[in-house]
């Protein structure tokens, strides 16, 4: 594995080649990725999350997310097995689980973590995790807001590691601040909220519940005035959307 390079500050070189990861991980569908210390991201997290629960050598995490259709794509193009539930996620082991055993093999002791698994029955907050390397900011959406990619932004897995990496900074201006909010008006359930109350979850799920438009798409992300061309095809879309349906709320 080639050496790990400081990061630059621009938000669009929050990537795994930028960040020294190799090729691999980009091809797979992961095109953004960001870097906490160990003691950031040991703030963030549920205590049986933290870096002393799971490998008290580590030293950094990187965040692993995926913008737009690429990883779409990449799972399009991937290898399924029958036992696979959800092809997104399996993908998603397959390729974070392939990375840490490269850095260890490099002699750097890694962990790969996912979005969807609870550890002593708690789901870690990504969201806030994406935030604090700078992935995106927060939203009227409720989403994390990529400067690029928009809200079609998915953080699927950490690499708790080890290797020293240098933190990629929080983002710090929101493209919603001065916005004349069009996700707002094409939302179907009034959930969109002006600050400071913001996203109103149940709103949505009610909307969801009751309104086929809402079941398998969101026109208020589409109606986002940021990366509107890397919306997800409608099938990946009613993928996630339909995943999030039968989770209970
Ligand atoms: C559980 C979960 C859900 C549940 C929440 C209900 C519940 N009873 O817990 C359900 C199934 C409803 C859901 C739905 C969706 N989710 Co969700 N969800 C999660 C998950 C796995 C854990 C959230 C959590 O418990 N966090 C920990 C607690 C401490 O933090 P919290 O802020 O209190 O958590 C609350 C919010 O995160 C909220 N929530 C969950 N998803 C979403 C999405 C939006 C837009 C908002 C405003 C809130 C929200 O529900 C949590 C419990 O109350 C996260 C992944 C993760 N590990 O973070 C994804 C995650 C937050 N969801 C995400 C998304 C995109 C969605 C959907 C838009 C569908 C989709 N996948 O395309 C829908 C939309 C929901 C809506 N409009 O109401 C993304 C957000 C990405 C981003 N750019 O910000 C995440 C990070 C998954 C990912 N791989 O990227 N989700
Ligand atoms: S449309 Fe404007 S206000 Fe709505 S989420 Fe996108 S940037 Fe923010
Ligand atoms: S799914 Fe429907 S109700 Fe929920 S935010 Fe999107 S448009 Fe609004």
């Amino acid at each position: 594995m080639p050496g790990w390079n400081p990061v630059s500050d621009s938000p669009d070189r929050r990537t795994p080649s930028a960040l020294g990861l190799a090729p691999p991980l980009q091809a797979a569908g992961f095109n953004v990725a960001g870097v906490l210390s160990a003691e950031r991201y040991a703030g963030l997290v549920p205590p049986a999350w933290a870096p002393q629960a799971i490998l008290p050598a580590a030293r950094s995490v990187v965040v692993l997310a995926s913008g737009g259709r690429a990883l779409g794509r990449a799972v399009a193009a991937a290898p399924t097995s029958a036992r696979d539930r959800d092809p997104f996620d399996a993908h998603t082991r397959r390729v974070a689980e392939a990375a840490a055993a490269t850095l260890r093999e490099a002699g750097w002791p890694t962990e790969p973590l996912f979005y969807f698994e609870r550890r002593g029955g708690a789901f870690a907050d990504f969201v806030a995790l994406g935030r604090a390397c700078g992935l995106g900011t927060p939203s009227r959406l409720g989403l994390l807001l990529h400067p690029s990619y928009g809200p079609w932004l998915s953080i699927r897995a950490l690499l708790l590691t080890a290797r020293p990496l240098t933190p990629t900074p929080e983002l710090e201006h929101s493209p919603c601040d001065g916005c004349p909010a069009p996700c707002a008006l094409a939302c179907h359930g009034a959930a969109l909220l002006p600050p400071p109350s913001g996203f109103d979850r149940e709103a949505c799920t009610a909307t969801r519940r009751r309104l086929e438009a809402c079941a398998l798409r969101c026109d208020a992300r589409r109606a986002c005035v940021v990366g509107p061309e890397h919306a997800y095809d409608p099938e990946t879309e009613a993928h996630h959307m339909s995943v999030s349906t039968l989770l209970p709320s």
